[in-house]
């Protein structure tokens, strides 16, 4: 079943230890597997693949309660088999929230059995996916007694694909893995990718960008050039759809669709696209009916309205609620729903307190099939945000928090920036939305129609990622989504075991590596006091957003002769007064203000001091050094795992680390020229060239 041109990631299935293999095997070899939907072939294909890999042999498969056996594995509904409703209440499982599992070790007429049992066919796979990350731990599973249910009811990947040209709009592993000029016909490789995400609890995906009209870039094949995402919905591509669907369906995951507003117009041919035109309505309408015809089980709309070249409401004069509604209005009585994003922003002085402008007094007046979808942070998944301020002002509408799991300003598929402390430090975030003890993740987890999107980062690169530290966010973003109160480190130490084994030496290493990541992308990409954006803008679609370049958005920065960071407090742009009080309290004093968000609130002088004594312009000297120290550090360390990790892997990693050196040096010259530059105070300890 594994094409051998691309990793298996953390789905390896390694021997386990000789000296565990008797107790797995005595639970193992023999299972009774409930049939019938489509998720139940995935449950069997995975348990054989798995068991043989980690136990040398796949189990053998009953069709009925095997009696001459002492131990067995069950999996199916609650009220099918006999050894599961005779020793689980089924009511129990059947309280329980879709997706969700358990697993219980029980004893039946004499036997021991290990259950999994469900209130859906999904919660069954990602069941049986966790029983196996268990054995790949090297946990004991002889007295089990699980109840897991995913926190977010949405755990969405979304694509920035382009169809048919293959790119990926900030994508950095290669092609886009969607073949749509082949489509209908299937690849190993979307089963592959199903399997990923699935084993991570992921539940929904979105295969084509946001950016449904624009290509990213020229293509000299005309053919494929006039081609783009907006033209998903017509039927012969929703029928290419389906054949996706097939595919994730089996392993419990919805596909989705990015949408373009202006569809009515560009497919249908009617003359607007304006929310209230009874004529749009029903083009809407028929549109999400005739896809239900061929996707039963569709999962709905992504849209980008309003936002950087792509059409919406505003060209009605009409609000995003009233935009978002015709939309919702269409998927009544079906299942699906409508992402609608916040990415909203416009030539302005302070593009931070623009999507709550938009958003903010619209609360309650979206369908209830539209969830607003918000980035973590109010600019643009930069190295550190403070966390949007919409998710504690919007309570009466269903919110979506949007991740990137791509790594756009992190440093692309080079540096392996590990995202889960950065997401952890959002979702953990109060919002006071509530009072106190609102943090954004149980904002989240409210209500059924939310929930949590990561930008994917997959591509055709045999490590799908580009590098292959960075699988660790992909398999992170999944497991955070389920359930956000898992700690980063338990996250880390379960990607590398299963990723590169069980040797104590590697996994110090790696888990070091990663940890040690996110401070050192900050502080040499921004200097670590909350400045951000400082990248280049080119028209290299694969070169942009990379290299320093912090001259060119100097309204993101603030930077003048006498001092640095924009003033978004109460008294300077707003934006810390669209937070509940305490939080604006807190960033609007200078003292209070969290040392790595200063400069994103407060312009300070560069020689104004800092708590421990240090200049502004000092600190930021120092922290960009920092930053270049850590990333040789993490280096070293990756290079003491030579010999050790297997060489593929190992030279792979080896060299993009050579380069992320360089470019990690780079960027702290740049910026720390810069800022000598602006402030003509120079480097206490030297570092910084201050001639010519
Ligand atoms: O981060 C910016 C990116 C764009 C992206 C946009 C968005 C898909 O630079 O490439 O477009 O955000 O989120 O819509």
């Amino acid at each position: 079943m594994f094409d051998t041109t691309y990793d298996d990631c953390w789905l390896q299935y390694e021997p386990v230890d000789d000296a565990d293999l008797a107790a797995y095997r005595e639970r193992l070899s023999h299972a009774y597997v409930s049939e019938g939907a489509p998720e139940l072939g995935a449950v069997r294909a995975e348990l054989q693949l798995g068991l043989e890999g980690m136990l040398g042999d796949e189990p053998h498969f009953w069709q009925h309660p095997p009696r001459s056996v002492e131990n067995f594995l069950v999996i199916g509904h609650p009220e099918e088999m006999r050894p599961i409703h005779q020793t689980i209440d089924p009511d129990e499982v059947w309280a329980l929230e879709d997706d969700s599992y358990v697993i219980r070790t029980v004893e039946w007429e004499g036997q021991e059995c290990t259950v999994i049992t469900a209130p859906n066919d999904a919660g069954l796979v990602y069941g049986t996916f966790d029983l196996l990350r268990r054995v790949a731990l090297g946990e004991p599973i002889d007295d089990l007694d699980i109840v897991s249910e995913p926190a977010n009811n949405s755990r969405i990947i979304n694509h920035w694909d382009n169809p048919f040209r293959r790119s990926v709009e900030r994508g950095y592993a290669g092609q886009s893995i969607f073949d749509w000029e082949r489509l209908p016909d299937t690849r190993q490789r979307y089963f592959d990718y199903a399997r990923l995400l699935s084993s991570v609890g992921i539940n929904g995906v979105v295969p084509n960008n946001v950016n449904t009209g624009i290509p990213d870039r020229p293509t000299a094949n005309d053919a494929v050039a006039e081609r783009a995402g907006w033209q998903l919905l017509e039927r012969e591509n929703l029928e290419k759809l389906e054949s996706l669907a097939s595919v994730f369906r089996r392993y419990g995951i919805q596909i989705y669709l990015s949408v373009n507003y202006a569809a009515p117009i560009r497919l249908g041919d009617l003359e607007t696209a304006d929310p209230h035109d009874p004529e749009v309505q029903q083009w809407w309408q028929d549109k999400v009916d005739e896809i239900y015809e061929i996707i039963p089980d569709f999962g709905g709309f992504l849209v980008k309205a309003d936002s950087e070249g792509q059409p919406g409401p505003y060209d009605y004069d009409r609000s995003h609620a009233e935009g978002a509604n015709v939309l919702g209005e269409a998927f009544e009585g079906h299942s699906g729903r409508v992402w609608w994003r916040a990415f909203v922003y416009s030539e302005h002085d302070d593009r931070a307190v623009q999507a709550y402008e938009a958003f903010e007094h619209i609360d309650g007046e979206f369908h209830e099939k539209v969830t607003v979808q918000i980035k973590n942070g109010p600019i643009d998944f930069q190295q550190r945000e403070p966390v949007s301020t919409l998710f504690g002002a919007m309570p009466e509408t269903d919110l979506g928090c949007e991740l990137q799991i791509t790594g756009e300003y992190t440093g692309q598929g080079v540096h392996p920036t590990y995202h889960v402390p950065m997401w952890k430090e959002a979702l953990e975030f109060d919002t006071y939305a509530d009072g106190e003890g609102t943090p954004v993740k149980d904002v989240l987890a409210e209500r059924d129609g939310q929930g949590i999107a990561g930008v994917g980062i997959v591509g055709e690169d045999p490590s799908w990622t580009g590098n292959y530290l960075l699988q660790s966010n992909l398999y992170g973003f999944g497991r955070l989504c389920w359930n956000p109160d898992l700690e980063t480190e338990d996250i880390t130490d379960e990607w590398v075991r299963q990723t590169f084994g069980h040797d104590d030496g590697v996994v110090d290493a790696v888990s070091e590596i990663l940890h040690d990541s996110w401070q050192a992308c900050i502080d040499y990409h921004t200097g670590g006091i909350g400045l951000m954006h400082m990248m280049y803008n080119g028209e290299e679609a694969l070169e942009n957003h990379y290299d320093p370049a912090p001259w060119e958005w100097p309204e993101y920065i603030g930077a003048t002769e006498d001092g640095i960071g924009v003033d978004r407090t109460s008294e300077g742009s707003g934006y810390a007064a669209q937070y509940r009080d305490p939080i604006t309290e807190r960033y609007d004093d200078v003292e209070s203000c969290p040392k790595e968000l200063l400069l994103f609130f407060h312009h300070l002088e560069w020689d104004h001091e800092l708590e421990d004594g240090r200049t502004v312009v000092q600190t930021l000297y120092d922290n960009c050094h920092a930053g270049v120290n850590a990333v040789r550090e993490m280096r070293a360390t990756w290079e003491s795992l030579e010999g050790i990790v297997d060489d593929r892997r190992y030279r792979h990693v080896a060299q993009r680390f050579d380069e992320h050196v360089f470019q990690a040096e780079r960027w702290c010259e740049t910026l720390c020229v810069y800022f000598y530059e602006k402030s003509e105070i120079p480097d206490a300890h030297g570092r910084v060239p201050t001639s010519e």
